[in-house]
């Protein structure tokens, strides 16, 4: 059963342009350009807050070495299509590194406490494997020789989730070797040599 004194806000809203519409029929074109955008601002305004409501807040890692000392931070953003991470790094050794998403979020030298790589879809290692890959593969790193280096990536199977923020959390890991792309479980790039929690 309806209730004409109380409609439905979408209802209210239509009515509310109609109405307008035939007060302003009077008033010509430039009112009429002008309810319009009002309209589209508002039915903009609704869309903006339902999106807000639904996206997850912006991550981050402090990363730091095996003897305990700050090498940067890694931001995670998380698009519409995959997770922007925004790695801001300094005193690593120059060469190819491996950059992974780890499963725990332990960082306890020599980060063995960060476990494997974050993999919530039980699938094998590397992004040249067939039965791949791990939600938390990623392409190498490649550190200049002033040891800095500034980049981004977009991750497109991983999310700002309850997956990746479970009880134990998840970790950005960099290791002493690059990745091979297809070794399972972790691409032989041997020992961690830096890692950080990812909080929000
Ligand atoms: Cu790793
Ligand atoms: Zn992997």
């Amino acid at each position: 059963m309806k209730h004409p004194d109380h409609p439905a806000p979408r209802q209210s809203l239509a009515r509310h342009f109609t109405e307008a519409l035939s007060f302003h029929k009077r008033r010509g074109r430039e009112r009429m350009k002008l309810i319009g955008v009002a309209v589209l601002a508002a039915s903009t305004a609704l869309a903006a807050t339902s999106r807000t409501a639904h996206a997850a807040e912006p991550a981050s890692a402090a990363m730091m070495n095996t003897a305990g000392e700050s090498v940067g931070t890694v931001t995670l953003t998380e698009l519409p299509h995959g997770t922007l991470l925004h790695a801001r790094l300094q005193h690593l050794p120059a060469g190819a590194h491996a950059f992974h998403v780890h499963a725990v979020g332990q960082c306890e030298p020599p980060f063995k406490s960060a476990g494997g790589h974050f993999n919530p879809t039980g699938k094998k290692h590397g992004i040249a494997s067939a039965e791949g890959m791990h939600a938390g593969d990623m392409p190498n790193i490649h550190v200049p020789d002033s040891g800095a280096l500034e980049i981004e990536v977009l991750n497109t199977h991983l999310r700002l989730d309850a997956a990746l923020f479970d009880g134990d959390g998840a970790a950005i890991v960099i290791h002493e070797g690059p990745d091979d792309y297809l070794s399972d479980p972790a691409g032989a790039a041997g020992p961690r040599i830096a890692c950080g929690v990812i909080t929000r």
